[in-house]
Formats: structure tokens, C-alpha cells, sequence
């Protein structure tokens, strides 16, 4: 990998000054690159760096962003009389003309293409490009804001272009909207562009609507613009690195960039009089630090603004200094930011939610839903779970009439539905992953619910009924696999490949379930393959809630922990059970370990005779192995 800092600069660049009285432009002078130089030297920064000599832009490079006609007018400007330098001058908002001007704007796309090219090349690994005019307000047809072509937006076109790049991060840390190059990429999703800058709620120069958080991009740019509206003077070290942390870096490092263009303005730091801000020049090594660890190091940092001489030089000195891979400073002040700050924060993230991924999932998803009877119990269950309200009533009678138009007549059955039909529906579209809901009639609810599923298009579905539950349902053709958990010998039913009844008593105290669950549940459950399973508890259940916990605890490896839990009678130490387990608060207590009596353990025996064939995960034996096949 490339090493070495590479610094790009020519004091032909300071060639071109400010020939009238002009208030608004009288800040950008020439002193602005002397000083920031000098000081690289003063630190022996500059001795330290690959120099890499500048030359002009061509033409073709310039027109990568702007129009022919507007090079011409800028063309024009060299041969012009002060008089005729202030009208075109006069053409364009915050901008001064002079004869030195095209030279000095042709130099510094040169500059800052240089760069580039010394990076791309692996000549070195990152640097810093000192030029004037700056770049970042220029656009295709317009000068604007002291910039004259369009550096970095250029540089971003021609990085395209030469080596076909495919991602680039033009992250603009200069306090103004750099809404020319916001236009230039707008619609184009191979450049992200993120500037802060000073707002005050469009009361701040340039002024636009369109530097706002909610410009994110036009097209297929769509959520690659990110704008950080600054609306209140003061912003610092703890506000920069908010917007670092919880804007720019978690979408940058999605993005995955080939290559970073720092649009390097430092008029964002303390005293300058444009910005009004107070980030200290260490913050600037900070930021650059950030950038480093993107791209594989391969960062271009190009000046824009900075305009109190002492605060510019010192940051210009402490970007080379991180560039050059020197310790970070410490970085000063409270560490918290400002209620405006994160206001703007938010905002950017909110707008944005919907393009990247690291803002989609900032809070963790649901996993357990619950609906229950008795709303004033929902603070028993645990805090993760998440408590449906109330299904509206009209929405519920149009989804039960598509599937049963008998259905929606009866009243009472149409309200045990209710909690069963919210819950599945949120685990079918995969809202939630599991739940649980407490239905009066849990043979009609359970019946109604299987409908549903594969009206939904699922293939397979594990039932357990654990207690008395009628269900009506046609077994044969293997979409429902139906396991009953019951008291005594059903005489008259016997058990089929996917209609099966376990007798089972279980000790009072303690707990014998987890013979019938290994030996028998889960291996027919995992021979099944379900892709969803649905556990109804009934009235006389002969298992108790240590059983049910481990039931559905095992049984969450299958169908991608896709499990509903019917409740029949509200019975609230239960349902927090259940909760429990299915939100995978940690280690569920499943009682003390008793072995199984001699009727379990027969009645275990003998259904796995009956249907290891059927479930061949049932096998424990050589001799399963050899006759069962
Ligand atoms: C490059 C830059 C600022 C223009 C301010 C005009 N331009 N009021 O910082
Ligand atoms: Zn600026």
C-alpha cells in the first residue's frame, strides 16, 4: 500500500487580489495561502511531504463541469480594465474578478487534479492541494462565492473518467453550502456528497431552500446528498463530531468509497468571521483521522474557505500533520452537543432513513409481539415485548370475510379472533418474529389462523395443541402437521403421518417434558420442516408451565423462530412465561429435571415405533436404522 502525504502548492496563486472596495469579498486575499504555508513550514510539516508541482487544467477538464461558454467569459477576464473586471464581476453573487484570475483558477483545477492523480497512481497515499480561488460554490455556468471552476467537482468527474471509479466521497467540511457541486452530482449516485454549513434557517449566505436536511438528491442521486443545516452560530468540536458519528461515517462506511475528496474549507473553525463557529483547529485532525480509515487511506483534501489567517493555518497544519500519520492531538472542550445540533442531526437521519441501512435499523427490531385481554397487565410482561392495541373492527371483519364469510356473522367468534389475526399478521409480513395471544375460542381462532397462512402461501405449519382444543382440519395433504398433547388414550383416533396424539401427565412439581420433547417433538418437528409453527394452549392442559417454556423455547431453532402462541384461558403467569422465552430474555428457568415416569416413557416408545418411519429423525438405533427404511 501507497505511503507519503503528497502537498500541492504554487504561490503563482496568490498572483490575483481584490482590485475595489468590495466588503463582502475583502476577506479572500492572497495572505490566506502565504500564511498557511509558512506555517507548514514553521512545523517542519512541509519538509515531511512528497512535493508534487502544479500545472493548469486543460480545457476538456475545466468543461467536465462547466459550459464553453462560460470558460470563455472567465477567459475574457484576462485581458480586462479594472472597470470592465467589476462589471462581469457584477454578474455573479460574491465574486471578484482580476487578469490574474483565469491563471490562477486554471492552476488550481491543475492542483488539484495533481493530486489526484498522485494518489490514484499510489505515488503516495493521501495530501493536501493549497490553491486559490476556491471551487466549491462555482457552477457550470456561474462563478460564485470566490470560486471560479469547480476543483473538487471537477476533480470527482476526471477520477471517474481516468480511472473509472465507481464511488466517490466528497465530504465538504467548509462552513458554507457547497451547493455547486450539490448541482453538478444531484442525480448522480456514484458521488456522495455531504456538507455542513451554516443555515440559520436559510438566513445565512448563499441563502437556498435547497441546503436544507431534505435535499437528499434527485433521481437515481437519491440519498446521496447529504446536507447538515447548521442553525445556530457556536457549533464546535463536540457538534462536528456528532454530525461525524451519527451522519456522515455510518452512511460513508456503507457507501464504501474508492476515493475521498475533502472539499477543505476552514472557515468552520474558531474566529473566523464568516462562519462564527468554534471547532478548534485540533477538531480538523480529528475529521481527518475519520476519513483516513474510509477508502483505503486514498484522501485528496483541496482548500476552499478560511478566512482568520491564525485559525486557518493552524488547521491547515493540523489536516497535513494527521495526513501524515502523526499522533492525534487531544481534542478539547465538554464533550456534549448542542440541542440545535442534534436537532439538525436527526433531521438528516430521518431523511435518510429510507436510502441507507445504517439508519433504517437504528433500533433494534421487535422480536416478540403480544396481545392480551387484560390490557392493564401488559407492564407484567417483559419491556422488549411489544403490546398490540386493539384491532380496529372493520379492518378485522374485511380480512375474515375474504377467507370465511360465515365467520363474520358471529360475534363472539369474530372477537376471539381478533388478538390471533393481529399477531399473525405482524409475524407473516415479518414484523415481529414470534408472539403471543390470548383468545377466548382458540379451536376457531387456531382454525381461522391456519386459513390465513396459507392464504398467505406458507407450505408447512406444526401445530401443537397442548390441552382440550378441537380443530377441524383436513390432515391429509401434509400442510398442517398436528400434534396434540393430551391427558388420556384417545381410543378411537389412531395416529397418522401428520395427525398425532401424545399422552402425557406431567409431575406437579417438576419437570418430565424434556424426554418427550427431545425424543419425540423435536425430532418429528425438524423431520417436518415447518415454516411456522403455532402452539395452542387449551383448558385441562396436563402440562405445566416449566413444559410449555421449554417447548417453545427447542422448538425456535425451526422455521426461523417463526412461532405463535394461542392462549385460550387469561392466565398471566403464563402468558409472562411464554413472553419470556420468546423474547429470549436470558436463561429461562425450566424447573428441576425429573425423569419421566414409566407410562411416559412407554407412550414415547411407542409412537416413535409407530412413526420413525414417517419421521426418520426419530432413529436412535442401529436397528431403527436398519428396519425402519
Ligand atoms: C469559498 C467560500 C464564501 C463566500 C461568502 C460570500 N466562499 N458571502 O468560503
Ligand atoms: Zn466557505
Amino acid at each position: 500500500m501507497a505511503s507519503g502525504t503528497a502537498l500541492i502548492y504554487d504561490d503563482e496563486m496568490t498572483s490575483y487580489k481584490l482590485l475595489w472596495d468590495n466588503p463582502e469579498c475583502d476577506i479572500e486575499v492572497p495572505e490566506r495561502l502565504l500564511s498557511s504555508y509558512e506555517q507548514l513550514k514553521r512545523y517542519h510539516l512541509l519538509e515531511r511531504c512528497v512535493h508534487v508541482p502544479v500545472r493548469e487544467g486543460t480545457e476538456e477538464e475545466i468543461m467536465l463541469v462547466h459550459s464553453s461558454e462560460y470558460l470563455e467569459v472567465v477567459k475574457s477576464t484576462q485581458t480586462m480594465n479594472e472597470e470592465e473586471l467589476r462589471r462581469v464581476s457584477g454578474n455573479y453573487d460574491a465574486v471578484y474578478f482580476h487578469p490574474n484570475t483565469y491563471r490562477c483558477a486554471k492552476l488550481a483545477v491543475g492542483a488539484t487534479l495533481q493530486l489526484v492523480d498522485s494518489v490514484m497512481s499510489g505515488k503516495v497515499c493521501n495530501g493536501m492541494a493549497l490553491v486559490r480561488p476556491p471551487g466549491h460554490h462555482s457552477q457550470r455556468t456561474a462563478a460564485n462565492g470566490f470560486c471560479v471552476f469547480n476543483n473538487v467537482a471537477i476533480a470527482a468527474q476526471y477520477a471517474k473518467r481516468r480511472y473509472g471509479l465507481q464511488r466517490i466521497l466528497i465530504v465538504d467540511w467548509d462552513v458554507h453550502h457547497g451547493q455547486g457541486i450539490q448541482y453538478v452530482f444531484e442525480e448522480d449516485p456514484s458521488v456522495l456528497y455531504y456538507s455542513w454549513h451554516r443555515y440559520e434557517r436559510q438566513q445565512f449566505w448563499p441563502l437556498l431552500r435547497e441546503s436544507d436536511y431534505d435535499a437528499v438528491g434527485q433521481g437515481k442521486g437519491k440519498g446521496f446528498n447529504l446536507n447538515v443545516p447548521w442553525n445556530k452560530v457556536g457549533m464546535g468540536n463536540s457538534d462536528y463530531l456528532a454530525a461525524f458519528f451519527h451522519v456522515l461515517l455510518p452512511v460513508a462506511f456503507e457507501f464504501v468509497p474508492e476515493l475521498i475528496l475533502v472539499s477543505s474549507g476552514y472557515d468552520s473553525g474558531i474566529g473566523d468571521p464568516e462562519g462564527q463557529m468554534n471547532a478548534t483547529p485540533e477538531c480538523f485532525a480529528h475529521l481527518t483521522h475519520f476519513l483516513m480509515q474510509l477508502a483505503n487511506g486514498r484522501l485528496c483534501a483541496v482548500l476552499e474557505g478560511g478566512y482568520h489567517l491564525k485559525s486557518l493555518s493552524e488547521s491547515v497544519c493540523m489536516t497535513v500533520k494527521t495526513l501524515l500519520r502523526d499522533p492525534l492531538p487531544q481534542i478539547s472542550g465538554e464533550m456534549a452537543p448542542c440541542l440545535s445540533a442534534v436537532e439538525s442531526i436527526q433531521n438528516v437521519r430521518a431523511a435518510h432513513k429510507p436510502y441507507w441501512k445504517c439508519l433504517m435499523y437504528e433500533v433494534p427490531p421487535v422480536k416478540t409481539a403480544a396481545a392480551i385481554v387484560s390490557k392493564a397487565d401488559a407492564h407484567l410482561l417483559p419491556i422488549s415485548v411489544q403490546v398490540e392495541m386493539e384491532m380496529n373492527a372493520q379492518e378485522l371483519k374485511t380480512l375474515v370475510s375474504a377467507l370465511d364469510a360465515e365467520l363474520v356473522k358471529e360475534e363472539r367468534a369474530l372477537l376471539s379472533l381478533q388478538n390471533v389475526v393481529a399477531i399473525l399478521d405482524k409475524i407473516l409480513k415479518k414484523k415481529v418474529c414470534n408472539g403471543i395471544a390470548e383468545s377466548s375460542l382458540a379451536s376457531v381462532s387456531t382454525t381461522f389462523a391456519l386459513k390465513h397462512c396459507f392464504d398467505f402461501g406458507l407450505q408447512r405449519v406444526l401445530c401443537i395443541v397442548v390441552g382440550d382444543v378441537d380443530l377441524e382440519l383436513d390432515l391429509d395433504d401434509g400442510k398442517i402437521l398436528l400434534m396434540n398433547i393430551c391427558q388420556k388414550q384417545q381410543t378411537e383416533k389412531t395416529n397418522s403421518k401428520y395427525h398425532i396424539s401424545l399422552n402425557w401427565r406431567e409431575d406437579a412439581e417438576r419437570n418430565n417434558f424434556f424426554c418427550a420433547v427431545l425424543g419425540f417433538i423435536l425430532p418429528v418437528a425438524y423431520s417436518y420442516q415447518p415454516d411456522l409453527m403455532i402452539i395452542v394452549i387449551g383448558p385441562n392442559r396436563s402440562l405445566g408451565i416449566n413444559g410449555i417454556s421449554l417447548l417453545t423455547c427447542l422448538l425456535q431453532g425451526l422455521a426461523e423462530s417463526r412461532i405463535l402462541v394461542v392462549i385460550q384461558d387469561t392466565e398471566i403467569k403464563l402468558v409472562q412465561s411464554v413472553a419470556k422465552t420468546l423474547s429470549g430474555v436470558p436463561a429461562p428457568d425450566f424447573g428441576a429435571y425429573a425423569p419421566a415416569s414409566q407410562e411416559n416413557v412407554l407412550e414415547i416408545k411407542r409412537l416413535r415405533n409407530q412413526l420413525q418411519q414417517e419421521w426418520k429423525m426419530l432413529r436412535c438405533s442401529v436397528r431403527d436404522w436398519i428396519f425402519g427404511s
